[in-house]
């Protein structure tokens, strides 16, 4: 067993011994005891802790502007929140996971003791800015695609140890599926997948593969050929059709960026031979370097995708925590607006308001207002059902197709 290098003075190195392997990676205690944390916060408990300045805070997350100027975003992150934050003498408010919510709107507002909270600052921001922003990656996928299969690919662009982290994300932003096993048990599905090149390689033809996992693999998975990696995609498409005929679902074009000029027109004529030899069956995947611009393109004519890095790499929302209240006198630094917050939708219309907690938006389209941030933990104790990310993603699916990501975002600020 490869020694793990010796770690800084000071650590509890009984934490630590040559045969606990661990990747350069927190632990879940690691986490839940606020070692995640910036060298700052724990000077500024070290300074706070035992004085009366140490009052009550309510402090908000709120990112002011989103990637890409995306006009709206999913949450994603906030499970992993609140159990952080579980069994300590704080409270929450909150979004519930899954929200789509836009620039300005406070999606999570935690309350307590400053000291008490203060060194979970950074594992809070660290678990809502990179999930929301694959989310909301994913979710720009899935509008793009509409309802044609879209998988998430992209665990190998990110640290094994939270691949699954970033799975679920893409998987409750809208992913039809995810590539990487743990994820998909995790998830409670079955993980989605083709063949790599790799085995067409070994095998010596896309052919004799196709055949191999038509004879070897499980009978209920999908038959999807992956055509492009000795010959064009053309012929090797009739060959791998003619070869598996009914059994055949699926091929797949990952198309190297060398050979793939025009790559609708590609599949628009493998489409076409297909077609023309009585394979209308078989399916056309598409994937590799996927942005939303090439989804946009080939729409029409792909009949689902297989996106890596455009969203497991998504951007991350930049949010901040910041006090916006000491012992209920409102208080925040310049740039950030203070006071508790009430970010009311209304049900009719989508409009939405954000208002001093308390105080309801006079809004006359007959529709229901609702505040979206409703109490989540009390004193440490969940009030909220944690819906499994199946039922998330639902939530996610049911937003993009309303009125809430409409571009114009409906948002006003009170009066
Ligand atoms: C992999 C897969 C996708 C790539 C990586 C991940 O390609 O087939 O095309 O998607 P992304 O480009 O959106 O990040 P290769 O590694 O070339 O294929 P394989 O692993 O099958 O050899």
């Amino acid at each position: 067993m490869p020694r793990i290098p010796p770690l800084p003075a000071g650590t509890d190195s009984e934490k630590y011994t040559s045969d606990t392997p661990m990747w350069h990676a927190a632990s879940y205690d690691d986490v839940k005891q606020g070692r995640v944390t910036d060298l700052y916060f724990t000077r500024a408990v070290e300074i706070l802790r035992g004085t009366d300045q140490d009052r009550e805070v309510r402090a908000e997350f709120i990112a002011k502007v989103l990637p890409e100027s995306w006009p709206w975003a999913v949450l994603a992150g906030v499970e992993e929140c609140l159990r952080l934050l579980e069994d300590r003498p704080i409270s929450a408010r909150g979004l519930v996971e899954g929200t789509v919510f836009r620039p300005l709107q406070p999606v999570l507002e935690v309350q307590g003791r400053y000291t008490d909270l203060a060194v979970y600052e950074t594992a809070l921001l660290g678990m809502l800015c990179q999930a929301s922003g694959v989310a909301t990656k994913a979710a720009r996928f899935r509008k793009l695609a509409g309802d044609l299969p879209l998988i998430s690919f992209g665990a190998r662009r990110v640290h094994p140890a939270i691949a699954p982290v970033v799975e679920r994300a893409a998987y409750i932003g809208g992913c039809s599926g995810v590539a990487t096993v743990l994820a998909a048990q995790q998830l409670g599905i079955e993980a989605s997948g083709t063949m790599p090149h790799a085995l067409i390689l070994l095998m010596g033809s896309t052919e004799a593969a196709a055949r191999a996992f038509n004879a070897k693999i499980d009978p209920n998975a999908p038959r999807i050929a992956l055509i492009d990696t000795f010959n064009d995609e053309k012929f090797e498409a009739i060959r791998v059709a003619e070869a598996l005929g009914r059994d055949l679902y699926a091929l797949r074009l990952d198309t190297p960026a060398s050979r793939r000029g025009n790559f609708r027109q590609i599949l628009e004529e493998v489409r076409w031979e297909l077609d023309l030899r009585g394979h209308e069956h078989v399916r056309l995947f598409v994937s590799g370097g996927l942005s939303e611009e090439a989804v946009e393109v080939l729409m029409g004519v792909a009949d689902g995708f297989g996106v890596g890095t455009e969203i497991s790499a998504a951007p991350v929302v930049d949010f901040s925590m910041d006090i916006v209240e000491i012992e209920g006198e409102p208080l925040a630094k310049r740039g950030k607006m203070s006071g508790a917050k009430s970010v009311w939708r209304c049900d009719g219309c989508g409009d939405e308001f954000l208002m001093p907690l308390g105080q309801r938006p006079s809004h006359s389209c007959g529709g229901a207002l609702t505040d979206l941030l409703v109490p989540l933990m009390e004193q440490g104790r969940v009030l909220v059902e944690l819906p499994p990310a199946r039922l998330i993603r639902e939530r996610v699916l049911g937003a993009l197709t309303a009125e809430e990501v409409d571009p114009s975002g409906h948002r006003h600020f009170a009066p």
